[in-house]
């Protein structure tokens, strides 16, 4: 980055795990990327005055404040970066771009396809007064995902027949873990489906560049009450002896059709014991197959059906070469990535694509539709698993 890179003060909004990678994202990305523009971490922004202070000493935020509304109004902020449940993304993203500032929010987009729409509706009138918003489907900017995707737009393996798409975590399996905010419905939205589904439904229609277009589903709640949460750490917390309802499903399974006519199983659950962060992407097709396992993320299984048959079988590539997407920014050949680079890469991405004034991707548009399958999963589920039009 030179010296006179114009710069782009962020304010986030959020403090919770997804804002300690975000802070990790916007300190890195201009230390290893040469940027056009200069990210500052200006503000971070918290409902409690004490713990937000915490976290900006801890992260390396300049200032703090209380209030979102009020750092709307200042001048000297250009990015908002939206960490916070999805209860509350629509209104400070429509809120953030109708004040001209380029938005950041986390996956899903929203709660409902109505607050997406809106808020898809807002990003489409910014971006033409150059004001660009983008949401953090970070696991496409895993390396070997971006370069499973690579491979697969240029025909390694032939007409893609079918998908297979899970993510796997057990961080609930404890029945006395406590009831954080994503598992309630009012300020999540939904439970596995939106959670880490929506990752698999993203990194799926990114990697084979087709959308779903039908879905059948069933959702499942497996374990219906937690004790309430006492104070909350990581994805869990303290438990009080209190008691409240699971109000979101625990496991999501469903099967959709591509635009392109071929089939993709998908299944997102916080219930798979002894899988701990597996975001799992295999595509089958008539030349290949490509297979991709976020637990092991610095590699791609891949399969070239035109070898000879002598040679066959699913190839390891380790994904750490200069050529390989982003990796030339960081260490000499083979040395490893690690969860926290995506979001170095997802800040990069978003900077460049503010400094050039091009529309970032995963665009609020996308991000709509991925919330649209999720909805017609839902749909799907409350009548009895029908095929249901996304
Ligand atoms: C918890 O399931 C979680 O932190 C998700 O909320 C994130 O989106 C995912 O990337 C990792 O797991």
């Amino acid at each position: 980055m030179t010296e006179t890179a114009p710069r782009l003060r962020v304010a986030m909004v959020g403090y919770g795990f997804m804002g300690a990678a975000h802070s990790q994202g916007w300190r890195v990305a201009p230390r290893f990327f040469d940027l056009p523009a200069a990210p500052e971490m200006a503000v971070l922004v918290g409902r409690d005055a004490t713990r937000v202070a915490e976290a900006a000493q801890k992260w390396g935020w300049a200032e703090t404040s209380t209030d979102w509304r009020e750092v709307l109004t200042r001048d000297d902020i250009d990015v908002i970066d939206i960490v916070t449940p999805g209860d509350s993304h629509a209104e400070i993203a429509i809120a953030a771009l109708e004040a001209g500032k380029h938005v950041l929010c986390e996956k899903p987009l929203a709660n409902t396809v109505a607050e997406a729409k809106a808020m898809a509706d807002a990003a489409t009138a910014a971006a033409e007064r150059g004001v660009y918003a983008m949401v953090g489907f970070t696991y496409r900017r895993v390396p070997a995902a971006t370069f499973a995707r690579d491979l697969v737009a240029a025909g390694r393996i032939g007409e893609i027949r079918q998908v297979r798409a899970a993510y796997l975590q057990d961080w609930l399996i404890d029945p006395e873990s406590p009831l954080t905010w994503r598992l309630k419905k009012d300020l999540a939205g939904s439970g596995s489906l939106g959670d880490i589904g929506a990752h698999a439904i993203d990194l799926a229609q990114y990697i084979t560049g087709q959308k779903l277009t039908t879905v059948s589903g069933i959702l499942e709640t497996i374990v219906s009450e937690r004790p309430l949460l006492e104070s909350s750490q990581g994805l869990s917390g303290t438990a009080s002896t209190e008691r409240g309802a699971v109000t979101v499903d625990d496991l999501a399974l469903f099967t959709g059709r591509f635009e392109g006519g071929f089939l993709g199983s998908f299944e997102a659950t916080r219930f798979s014991t002894g899988r701990k962060n597996a975001l799992r992407i295999e595509i089958s097709g008539s030349a290949g197959a490509i297979s991709f396992d976020l637990e092991n993320l610095n590699s791609l299984q891949y399969y070239d059906a035109t070898a000879p048959s002598t040679e066959q079988g699913f190839t390891t590539i380790l994904v750490t070469e200069p050529e390989h997407p982003y990796i030339s920014a960081w260490w000499p050949a083979g040395h490893m990535l690690g969860y926290e680079h995506g979001f170095s890469h997802q800040a990069k991405d978003f900077v460049e694509a503010i400094a050039s004034g091009t529309q970032p991707r995963p665009s609020f548009a996308d991000g709509l539709q991925v919330q649209e399958v999720l909805d017609a999963v839902e749909t799907s589920s409350e009548n009895g698993s029908a095929w249901t039009t996304v």
